[in-house]
């Protein structure tokens, strides 16, 4: 195929759609300040599920997640609306097909070339985190909205399984 085509065609299936997730972020809260945590919550991921997989928070407060992957494959915890979850997988399913994921390695390498091509790629996830096994993240959010929220993978066929929790906010 033409390289420019190519280009296109990935600019628009690839890298399009998870920059419409971004912006879309504000309506469930913000990035928290690190140098203002209310609260360390931790939550550890398997294969496939969280623990503890249901959390209340206050409105308005900001919590520190650490997040720990003790499962066998790579997981994601990633906090948003239902719907924004069910939009976010088919974004994933072309991270898979790209190879960029694959049963438990994150090419971070081919996902920071991707990335290159378009700048808030590269941070746009402040609400989200990609794990391989035996590795340590961190989220800082700020629950601002009141707004039912779940954290969810997002890895084809993890949210089906049971890889869902509720954040309640009170
Ligand atoms: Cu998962």
């Amino acid at each position: 195929m033409n390289k420019i085509l190519s280009f296109f065609l990935t600019f628009f299936i690839f890298i399009y759609p998870i920059n419409s997730i971004a912006s879309s972020t504000k309506s469930i809260g913000e990035k928290g300040d690190p140098k203002n945590i209310d609260r360390v919550i931790k939550i550890k991921m398997y294969d496939n599920y969280y623990e503890p997989n249901s959390i209340t928070v206050k409105k308005g407060e900001t919590i520190k997640f650490v997040i720990t992957n003790l499962g066998e494959m790579v997981h994601e915890y990633n906090i948003g609306t239902k719907e924004m979850h069910i939009k976010h997988q088919p974004e994933m399913q072309r991270l898979i097909d790209h190879e960029i994921i694959t049963f438990d390695k994150i090419d971070k390498k081919k996902m920071k070339e991707m990335s290159k091509k378009d700048h808030s790629l590269a941070h746009s996830h402040s609400n989200s985190v990609m794990l391989e096994p035996q590795t340590k993240g961190e989220i800082i959010w700020k629950f601002s909205k009141d707004i039912e929220l779940e954290m969810a993978c997002n890895i084809p066929g993890h949210y089906e399984s049971g890889m869902v929790g509720k954040i309640i906010t009170k």
